[in-house]
């Protein structure tokens, strides 16, 4: 309760703040876009891990307006990069399960589109597959209508969710993002290796996109070049860094 109490006062207090963690193309490591990370630094609590306050501000309903807050942010900053030359890339937000199966995240994104003018092709949604099988219906419906709106969708965790590949085919998605769990073994564990390949098999044959995540080393980096995987995220391409620490790096490499 200590903990829930402080993140609703931070949200007032404006307290919460976003890393951004670059995206790059796996050919030639070009940075495309990045993954927004909440963060939240208390002034006596010190840092709080997300994977301990995310999952209480889930239950609590504070993701609901936390994960608002997000999405504005994440806008804001793409209109500030289109005015600054930066409007080649995305993106990427996660939602929780509750923001997914809420009702009002359409209208909202309508609202924060409208507001900054932005093109939601800039945009990437995440979703975890264990968000989006709890209404499978739902998730369908609802993805249908955000890619209509221009949307680029992402599964989120690929491969460690209670899940079913049927959904595959059932979802309107762009892009498998392959839990980073997968990648860390590549070159030691055969099994992981066959893992691997065999998504990005997967989702090459069914006209989606593929990213791995936690790509630390450059043998990892090659095995995912020999296998075709289209883009990747990790510590060897950069760690979460403030936005305007970002932006610096992403002149930095152009
Ligand atoms: O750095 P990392 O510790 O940021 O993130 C840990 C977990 O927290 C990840 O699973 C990530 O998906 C989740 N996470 C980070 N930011 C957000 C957010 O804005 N919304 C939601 N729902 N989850 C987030
Ligand atoms: O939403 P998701 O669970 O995918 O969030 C990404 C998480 O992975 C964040 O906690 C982020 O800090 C973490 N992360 C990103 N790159 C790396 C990496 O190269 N290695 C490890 N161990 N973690 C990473
Ligand atoms: O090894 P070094 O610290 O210079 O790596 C810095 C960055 O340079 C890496 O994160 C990667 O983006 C890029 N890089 C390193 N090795 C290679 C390589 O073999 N090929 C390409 N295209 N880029 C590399
Ligand atoms: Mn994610
Ligand atoms: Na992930």
């Amino acid at each position: 309760l200590l903990l829930e109490n402080r993140m609703w006062a931070t949200l007032e207090n404006g307290g919460f703040d976003v890393h951004l963690q670059a995206q790059v193309e796996l050919e030639t490591g070009r940075v495309i876009g990045a993954e927004v990370l909440l963060r939240w630094h208390d002034p006596e609590l010190g840092s709080v891990e997300p994977g301990r306050f995310i999952p209480i501000a889930e239950e609590s309903g504070l993701i609901l307006p936390l994960g608002d807050w997000v999405l504005a942010r994440a806008m804001a900053l793409l209109a500030e990069w289109r005015d600054d030359g930066m409007d080649h890339l995305r993106l990427a937000v996660n939602l929780s399960a509750r923001q997914f199966s809420g009702g009002a995240l359409l209208s909202r994104l309508d609202e924060l589109l409208a507001e900054h003018g932005i093109d939601p092709a800039r945009m990437e949604l995440e979703i975890t597959e264990t968000a989006a099988m709890r209404d499978p219906e739902n998730t369908r419906r609802l993805l249908l209508q955000l890619r209509a709106r221009g949307f680029k969708l992402a599964i989120d965790d690929f491969g460690t969710g209670y899940s079913s590949l049927a959904y595959l085919k059932l979802f309107a998605i762009d892009r498998i993002k392959i839990d980073r769990g997968f990648v860390r073994d590549i070159e030691t564990n055969p099994n992981d290796a066959a893992i691997v390949d065999a998504t990005i098999g997967l989702a090459h044959a069914l006209g989606l996109g593929v990213i791995a995540e936690g790509v630390e080393t450059l043998a990892q980096w090659g095995f995912l070049r020999d296998r075709n995987s289209d883009e990747a995220q990790g510590y060897l391409f950069g760690r979460p860094m403030p936005a305007r620490e970002f932006r610096e790096f992403v002149r930095a490499r152009a």
